[in-house]
């Protein structure tokens, strides 16, 4: 899978991406990353990538030309299966959306600032449009993280373990039953008899009827 991430901060995204598995899944040629800096499109003589809004208004508007340019650049190398704006007022991030975006071949996602960029982008470019909650972040690259991040662990070869991304919290639309380590016994905290008796039906039952229980209490929006 491509994933062409467009933003005025490319330092921003290095972190999250040259750690444990999402390093692994480029090093496995399962992910091939590209953090793109909108500022180098710009043809302004200061590099400038924003404006103040037309109507008045505080807060300054990304403009079109740097965007537009950089987009158009990359659809002339390959065809883009999605272009994602990252947006506060965007489809809300569901593991479903991540499931279906783990089936893409190429996908751009555009990292917003400021008030927002030129409405016209959106129109004319955009295909999706993501947010990963109700609060505000300050820019779209920490959702892009969240978003990769979701989306990268499910492309088959990238988690070790083949059935662990499959019994995820939210793949049932449930939410995991509590797990529990060595030693069986912490000071007077035991581990629940169940898990070491060996009859795995029992294990099984136990487990389901936990995760049922934590999902009625926690989470009772997610139960079908
Ligand atoms: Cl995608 N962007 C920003 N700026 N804030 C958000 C968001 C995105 N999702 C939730 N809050």
């Amino acid at each position: 899978m491509r994933i062409d991430i467009l933003t005025i901060l490319p330092e921003l995204l290095q972190g999250p991406f040259s750690e444990s598995i999402m390093k692994r899944a480029q090093e496995r040629g399962l992910l091939d990353l590209n953090v793109h800096n909108i500022r180098d499109y710009s043809k302004n003589k200061h590099n400038k990538v924003d404006n103040t809004q037309y109507g008045g208004g505080a807060g300054m508007v990304m403009t079109i030309q740097p965007i537009a340019d950089l987009i158009k650049k990359l659809q002339s190398e390959r065809t883009y299966d999605e272009i994602i704006f990252m947006t506060p007022d965007g489809e809300v991030l569901k593991q479903e959306i991540c499931n279906d975006l783990s089936l893409k071949g190429n996908i751009i996602i555009l990292c917003g600032h400021y008030k927002g960029i030129d409405e016209r982008i959106r129109e004319h470019f955009i295909t999706k449009e993501i947010s990963i909650g109700s609060y505000v972040l300050t820019g779209g690259e920490l959702a892009a993280c969240v978003v990769v991040d979701s989306v990268v662990r499910l492309i088959p070869g990238v988690i070790n373990d083949e059935t662990s991304a499959l019994t995820d919290s939210f793949q049932d639309n449930l939410l995991s039953p509590p797990v529990y380590t060595k030693p069986a016994e912490y000071n007077d905290w035991k581990v629940p008899n169940v898990l070491l008796s060996g009859d795995f039906a029992k294990i099984d039952k136990w487990r389901e009827e936990k995760a049922l229980e934590r999902t009625k209490k926690r989470r009772p929006d997610i139960l079908k």
